[in-house]
């Protein structure tokens, strides 16, 4: 029987527009197959047939006008006759175990760790020390007996309690200033600690080498000793037992190393034989082939470092969304959840950059659980303590803690375990947590001496508790992060750790075995140079076995292959994969869609009006039918789709939320409701620009750290681009990042209403700047239509190290027909578009970009027909590519005298063109000005120089002097300085169109 499929609630519209009819009768079609498309004047979508079966009769065409309720065809077999649209499907709502009576931690994690509490010291708060202690044991007893989970069970049922008669409790953010992990849980190493030791020592040896080294040959090389340092055993306890490189079984671990502390890892990389001494030798050396970059720089050495971190902050962003990207890929069905790992080493100094704390919010709401924070906590930064008057360690424990991270602290090592095991005061606790930061610092400088006196000394009952040890015992006192038992038992604690993301808060020492030259102190972290005295001194702290003049002569060292220190380091490797850092690419092209999958583009709209940005959506939209694309794209927007007219897409391929959705959208009856899904395809990053960049990178770098090619397309608006997220477009670039970046409503002018801060008029200067970012500022739907499709192949299918930019607009026109042939000059920049032959009086060549190519239209027309000027128009899409074109020309030309000089792509565009040259486009004159030097002709940019400001479009357009009439009367004028027309008849236009001759230059205004 034949049904009705009509259109569903679309929300507040009427009278839709029908754009697309995507079947026919004799069609069989599948439930939810787009039967049509509509348009209103923000957005377009597609309506999704109700039920499987075969098109009968077509009830509309292209052009009809539609609301809800409209029929649109028949079907038969369908088993639904209208369209009310599917109710979201409800993931169960997770119904929590209320286990009261047996005795377990009901649905507490599981704590594995028991840990003793002591008593604190008696103090002057405590009036009643007996019944503290009750309280105390009574604890202690329920561990010992029912075990560390009933124990946490208990505190937190007494902890209700206590909120439910009105008290107010201690913060509890932080827990004490002791390891988390006790020593009786800890999972012992299965490593030889002998020979870890020595690999250890000749690693540090040879990275402290290698900077010294450098620095010899010049000190403009700069590098980093006291970073690695105060970090060897944090790394070699990953290297050696827990990071799985990828290879043909295993995705691999990802690991966002420390940017200053690279010499750490080219020096492990020198004993694994990856890296010769000559290439240690040509450490900041990167000019010339074969030296080894400054820090982590994929671009600079491609297959080798996979993550640029050196600026401070980026990492942490990154890592956390790279972790998120992780599960987005799992949860989409497109890779395996093998429970790999992204581990983020990180100082305590970077922590203070609002980029490093300000998504870790998201990484515990997302339950990142494939996720490790690694805060290597040396307590100093550049020029000082990072809180020389509080405890880093605590602060960043309560940050994390407060927003839902399973917190590890490694603060003690292995030596202070019997000294808190023998304090039976408690005071040994209470004296770690009353000191700060900057006294720990300088007990680390001071020797054992002073430690005894500032730090034991305090109290009589700790001076006497190490009374039998020497100073020199008391120096042995080490610290967490220098400990590898203490390490590894907190990197297999945060392995095992399921539901929440882990930081592991590591203390350490910066400048750790440096001695006088600079261990502890404060100008630790610029030590670059260590002389004769300080480098025997190196060695002999760590044993390394060279003699003293190879010492003098700084000579690395490697011991023979077959040594058991080279044997042991290859065969861990071995077994965890293969070695790390190491990037590696394996991933497939994607076919470029046809030609015609873009073919309504091609095509005059008429009289229809639309923006660029609704054309770039409708060609998503196009894409998301090719079976090729369509799984790989991942759109990406920052709490703007309703702006950008992309809310069709919340039905159509979902938000991926890990959660799924577990309630009832409350436009749930609308066709655009929003759609949250375990496999929603749309990474929807609420108001966070940077959180939005880092998953386009993750995304847009797929293809080597996930080995399958993705197509990141990120739409925000322009202004909240590349200027609030400058330095993580430049490690994108860094990173090969490949995928669109869409400028969306751009133009100083062409975005009226929102004033100042929203008005871009010079992003595409700012994306010009990264040598691999390939940047649009198109017109026409055609030529947007043109430019994807050629990004998508130079990118997806050949693979080329590029990313795009593009901008799209928010006015409406319609669009003409492609001129036949100027997809070459699309890509390459230009085309004429348009010859006005007519008068034949004299000419001008019109250039123009974005939405001020329709001004210059309207001008050439004005010329034309009141003033009798013929013109040509460009249409100009890229001035940057043509300033490529034209810089690497003009090169070329200077390197060779005497070969037959070239022509830029410009020249070769305009040489044979009469006329001087008006360019005109919504952004600041340096965009258009940048291909004034290819041409020997008249030059005149017009652009939008100045601060932006709420207005009318046309006001705006005539305040920038970029409208139609600036745009004749300036033409006039630059006519009239080339002495080819009468200066009065510029004169005369400038009256008529009432040009303000005395109006300050917008820039002043
Ligand atoms: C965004 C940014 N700002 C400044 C720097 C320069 N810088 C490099 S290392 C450093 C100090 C780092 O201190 P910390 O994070 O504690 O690392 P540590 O060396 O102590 O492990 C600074 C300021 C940088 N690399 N990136
Ligand atoms: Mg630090």
């Amino acid at each position: 029987m034949a049904q009705n499929i009509s259109v569903p609630d679309i929300g507040d519209f009427q009278d839709v527009e029908v754009i697309e009819v995507l079947v026919k009768p004799g069609d069989k079609v599948n439930k939810n197959d787009p039967i049509v498309t509509i348009e209103s004047d923000k957005s377009s979508i597609e309506i999704p047939s109700p039920s499987s079966g075969e098109i009968k009769d077509l009830k509309v065409k292209i052009g009809d006008k539609v609301s809800e309720g409209s029929i649109l065809a028949t079907i038969e077999n369908g088993q639904t006759a209208s369209t009310p649209k599917e109710k979201p499907k409800k993931e169960p709502i997770e119904k929590k175990p209320v286990v009261e009576k047996s005795k377990t931690n009901g649905n507490l994690t599981p704590v594995k760790q028991v840990k003793k509490i002591f008593a604190e010291p008696a103090s002057k708060d405590d009036i009643d020390p007996i019944e503290t202690n009750e309280w105390i044991e009574s604890l202690n007893s329920v561990i010992d007996n029912d075990g560390a989970s009933r124990a946490s069970y208990l505190l937190n049922k007494v902890i209700d309690q206590a909120y439910k008669s009105g008290l107010i409790l201690p913060d509890t953010r932080t827990t004490p200033y002791i390891n988390t992990i006790p020593p009786e849980a800890e999972i012992k190493s299965p490593g030889d600690q002998n020979i870890e030791k020595k690999i250890r020592a000749y690693i540090r040896w040879n990275a402290a080498a290698m900077v010294v080294k450098a620095n010899k040959k010049s000190s403009e090389l700069g590098g980093h000793i006291g970073t690695f340092a105060s970090a060897a055993t944090l790394y070699d306890i990953g290297m050696n037992h827990f990071w799985r490189a990828k290879n043909n079984k295993f995705g691999g671990d990802l690991i966002y190393f420390q940017g200053h502390s690279a010499p750490g890892m080219y020096a492990r990389a020198f004993l694994e034989g990856r890296l010769s001494a000559k290439q240690l030798d040509g450490f900041r050396q990167e000019v010339n082939k074969g030296g080894l970059s400054s820090y982590p720089h994929p671009w600079l050495m491609p297959n080798f470092w996979q993550f640029p971190t050196v600026s401070m902050g980026l990492g942490p962003i990154m890592g956390i969304y790279q972790a998120r990207f992780l599960k987005y890929l799992i949860n989409r069905g497109l890779i395996k959840d093998e429970g790999r790992k992204i581990w983020v080493f990180l100082g305590d100094g970077e922590m203070d950059e609002p980029e490093s704390l300000g998504a870790i919010g998201l990484a515990a709401r997302e339950k990142l659980d494939n996720l490790i924070f690694v805060i290597n906590c040396n307590l100093q930064r550049l020029d000082g303590p990072v809180r020389g008057n509080g405890k880093i360690i605590q602060e960043l424990e309560g940050s994390f803690r407060g927003t839902g991270w399973n917190v590890i602290k490694v603060i003690w090592g292995s030596y202070w375990d019997q000294l808190l095991a023998k304090d039976k005061t408690g005071l040994l606790v209470k004296r770690m947590n009353e000191c700060v930061d900057g006294e720990y610092q300088a007990f680390k400088a001071k020797g054992g001496s002073y430690v005894r006196e500032k730090f034991f000394g305090k109290y009589p009952e700790l001076k006497e508790l190490i009374s039998s040890m020497t100073d020199k015992d008391i120096w042995k006192l080490n610290r967490g992060g220098h400990d590898p038992h203490k390490v590894y038992a907190a990197y297999h604690a945060a392995i095992q750790h399921k539901g929440s993301p882990t930081v592991i808060l590591a203390k350490t020492i910066k400048g750790y075995g440096m001695g006088k030259s600079g261990e502890s102190i404060n100008t630790t972290h610029q030590q670059k140079k260590l002389d004769e005295k300080d480098l025997l001194y190196y060695r002999d702290r760590f044993g390394v076995p060279l003699t003293d003049k190879q010492v003098k002569n700084i000579e690395y060292y490697k011991p023979k292959e077959d040594s058991e220190e080279i044997k042991y380091l290859k065969n861990k490797r071995l077994k965890l994969g293969g070695f790390i850092p190491e990037r590696t690419s394996f991933a497939k092209q994607i076919k470029t869609p046809p030609k015609d999958i873009f073919e309504a583009f091609m095509k005059s709209t008429g009289k229809k009006e639309m923006s660029t940005t609704m054309a770039l959506v409708r060609m998503l939209t196009a894409l998301l039918r090719d079976k090729n694309v369509s799984p790989r794209l991942v759109p990406i927007i920052p709490d703007e789709a309703r702006t950008f007219g992309m809310e069709g897409f919340f039905q159509k391929i979902g938000i991926y939320a890990h959660e799924g959705q577990k309630y009832e959208p409350v436009d749930s009856e609308q066709l655009s409701s929003y759609r949250e899904d375990k496999s929603g395809q749309v990474l929807e990053e609420g108001i966070n620009e940077s959180g939005a960049m880092s998953s386009w990178i993750a995304a847009g770098t797929s293809y080597t750290n996930h080995d399958l090619e993705m197509i990141p397309i990120y739409i925000f608006y322009s202004m909240f681009g590349f200027q609030r997220v400058g330095d993580l477009a430049w490690a994108a670039g860094d990173s090969q990042a490949r995928g669109f970046l869409i400028g969306a409503t751009a133009g100083r002018t062409t975005l009226a209403g929102e004033g100042l801060q929203h008005q871009d008029g010079h992003s595409h200067l700012l994306s010009s700047n990264i040598p691999n970012c390939v940047s649009y500022d198109p017109t026409f739907a055609y030529e947007m239509a043109v430019i994807l499709r050629d990004g998508i192949k130079r990118m997806h299918e050949k693979k080329e190290n590029i990313f795009y930019y593009i901008t799209a607009m928010n006015e409406n026109y319609s669009h003409p027909e492609k001129p036949k042939g100027c997809e070459d000059g699309i890509i390459k920049g230009m085309y004429l578009l348009k010859e006005n032959n007519n008068k034949g009086k004299t000419k001008i060549q019109l250039l123009g970009s974005g939405t001020i190519l329709r001004e210059v239209m309207s001008a050439a027309e004005i010329l034309s027909k009141e003033y009798g000027i013929d013109s040509d128009i460009w249409s100009v899409t890229s001035f940057n590519e043509l300033r490529k074109d034209g810089m690497k020309t003009e090169r070329w030309n200077l390197l060779n005298p005497n070969e037959r000089r070239r022509k830029s792509y410009v020249e070769e565009c305009l040489e044979k063109r009469d006329g001087p040259i008006i360019a005109a486009s919504d952004y600041t004159r340096s965009f258009s000005d940048q291909i004034r030097p290819y041409t020997r002709k008249g030059f005149y940019s017009l652009g939008t120089d100045g601060y932006g400001r709420s207005d009318t479009r046309k006001n705006l357009r005539k305040f920038f002097e970029v409208d139609k009439e600036h745009i004749v009367a300036y033409t006039l004028s630059a006519l009239a300085k080339e002495q080819l027309i009468a200066t009065k008849e510029a004169e005369k236009a400038i009256k008529k169109f009432k040009i303000d001759k005395n109006k300050e230059f917008p820039t002043n205004l």
